[in-house]
């Protein structure tokens, strides 16, 4: 069985669980390079075929944007692409405002807006209840233009969402974005639902070329982090999403656009290219990164701040550590300026749902500021240099990533990384007045490569990934429950089934797996093992020494540092 791309090992990493700071910031910007040059033989974002589907869908938004009292444009996904479908719909909203136009762009998360801060797997999937939401949103409108995205082709959530869009086509031209070719789309039965994903999607194959359905599947290679589709997957989304809506939006304007398609993508490779050419940049970045991990590594905690978007790409980044690295909720925090009035989300203020909710500057300056350790990290993110006052009186480590020249930077900081986008070469890309209106979205891009490295980074020195795998996974979800049956299988080089037998094992706390336990449904194993901490380790370190689960528990407990254990058992000290 084929791995899908999204969750192949990407060999550039392969050593980064014992690379230095400033070699993990320098490896993990070689695989950012890899989302525009292309990865083996697939069809790449610059693709002809890709960037004619992204003409089309440019032109279908465009007549909606002209039409919003009876269209609708939606974005949807689960985790990270959630997250990114809320970014570009608030961003093209305001945009539309902005040149007095309705805004007719909506967002769906699986989950719902909680979701946007922490992770609520379990939703992702559910098929029927995706369908529900969509409904919900839709009602009354004539014509929307469905973009589901799912970057391993995989979500249940999403797929429900597309094959509804499918049956209706009167109203709905469904969209999928992701990064897969289609023939290593999902196909795991999916329960409560009679299609496993890869059958959607062959079905959309079927009618693309009739119908206004269209697939949109550049490739961009394997994650650095095995299977972390928020980084480069994320990143592509976003490239793409806005690729399609500053397009529409100038097309719906003017009749008419002053760039090709792919002169917009150029723009982010040229962004992408530069991140690092200002001297000193990388190391500074790097020097984030060791301050951050030896925080974290002493129980400290890393907070973002910052205002408008480049808040919010901060409290994206670290919503995504406590799925993706099993950190908590305070490892790693977000607060953005104004809070809520600004964040503009669908439910409104979630603040009474408790601490981690709470996200003003307000906020910060009332539960965490007085109480902050002098080995914390406070990241300040800022497009012009200037940092609230109120928000520096913290005596702790200070960090602070600006596009401003540092001149005009008005606090002291442990250490600073000043951006500069590489403005002439955008410009005679896009134009001036286009670089003028939507240079905000090179910033955003900018940081968040530079965020996912730091929050990356700090989790590689706290020993949570071996090799590029990060093996202490929440099996939590569909994709999860798989994605941890490979790891096994991957370093016992059991069979699927003995892996998969091993990882009930640890889930159920038996040496003994009855038959019954074995022919349960998934999502009574993935419920099961929701709550529990060490499944995978556990499960690992009993296939590859063939002992008990208690045995290898007993292993974990010894020493924290799953990365050391792991490392160790495979080279044969502990046997
Ligand atoms: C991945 C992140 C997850 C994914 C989510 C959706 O780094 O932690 O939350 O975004 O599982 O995945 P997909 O493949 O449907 O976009």
């Amino acid at each position: 069985m084929s791995v899908p791309v999204t969750e192949a090992v990407n060999p550039i990493t392969k050593n980064v669980d014992v690379a230095s700071p400033l070699e993990i910031v320098s490896l993990l910007h070689k695989c950012d390079k890899e989302i525009f040059e292309g990865w083996n033989e697939y069809k790449s974002l610059y693709d002809e075929e890709v960037l004619a589907t992204l003409d089309k869908i440019i032109t279908v938004a465009a007549s909606i944007i002209e039409n919003a009292a009876s269209g609708l444009i939606v974005l949807s996904g689960c985790g990270t692409s959630g997250r990114i479908a809320f970014l570009t719909a608030r961003t093209f909203n305001a945009k539309l405002s902005e040149l007095s136009r309705t805004p007719c762009f909506k967002y769906l998360i699986a989950g719902r807006d909680k979701a946007l801060f922490t992770s609520q797997e379990a939703p992702e999937d559910d098929p029927v209840c995706g369908v529900e939401m969509l409904k919900e949103i839709t009602d009354g409108k004539t014509k929307v233009l469905f973009i589901g995205i799912t970057c391993g082709l995989s979500a249940p959530y999403v797929g429900g969402q597309l094959q509804y869009c499918m049956e209706n086509l009167g109203v709905f031209t469904p969209v999928v974005l992701g990064f897969n070719p289609t023939h290593l789309a999902r196909n795991n039965p999916i329960e409560k639902w009679e299609s496993t994903f890869l059958q959607v999607i062959n079905k959309m194959e079927e009618m693309k070329s009739s119908s206004n359905v269209f697939i949109l599947n550049p490739v961009v290679g394997p994650e650095p982090i095995t299977g972390s589709s928020r980084m480069k997957s994320g990143s592509a989304t976003k490239v793409l999403l806005e690729t399609i809506f500053t397009g529409a939006i100038l097309s719906a304007k003017s009749g008419d656009r002053p760039w090709q398609t792919k002169s917009f993508i150029q723009s982010y490779q040229v962004v992408c290219n530069n991140l690092y050419n200002a001297k000193g940049s990388m190391e500074a970045v790097a020097q984030i990164v060791e301050l951050a991990g030896n925080s974290l590594k002493s129980n400290g905690s890393i907070y973002y701040v910052g205002e408008g978007t480049l808040g919010i790409m901060g409290m994206i980044d670290a919503s995504e550590c406590p799925p993706t690295y099993g950190a908590s909720l305070s490892d790693v925090r977000g607060f953005l300026d104004r809070g809520y009035k600004s964040f503009r989300n669908n439910d409104g203020d979630l603040s009474s749902l408790g601490l981690h909710f709470q996200i003003s500057f307000n906020d910060m300056i009332k539960d965490i500021l007085p109480h902050v350790k002098p080995f914390d990290v406070v990241i300040y993110i800022t497009s012009d240099g200037n940092v609230d006052q109120r928000m520096t009186k913290c005596l702790c480590k200070k960090a602070l990533i600006s596009f401003a020249p540092k001149s005009s930077t008005v606090i002291s900081t442990d250490v600073e990384v000043n951006m500069s986008l590489p403005k002439e070469a955008l410009i005679s890309l896009i134009g001036e007045t286009a670089f003028q209106q939507f240079s905000m979205l090179f910033e955003e891009i900018s940081t968040k490569w530079i965020l996912n490295a730091i929050t990356t980074g700090t989790h590689v020195m706290k020993g949570k990934v071996f090799q590029n795998m990060m093996v202490d996974l929440k099996v939590s979800n569909n994709k999860l429950f798989h994605r941890a049956i490979g790891i096994i299988q991957r370093f016992s080089e059991l069979s699927l089934e003995d892996s998969k037998d091993c990882l009930l094992r640890s889930i159920y706390n038996t040496d003994n797996l009855s038959e019954e336990i074995r022919e349960r449904p998934i999502s009574c194993h993935i419920e099961a093992a929701t709550p529990l901490s060490q499944v995978v380790p556990r499960a690992l370190l009993s296939a590859i020494l063939s002992c008990s689960v208690s045995e290898s528990q007993r292993l974990l407990d010894k020493e924290p540092v799953i990365q050391k254990v792991i490392s160790q058992t495979l080279s044969g000290v502990n046997q």
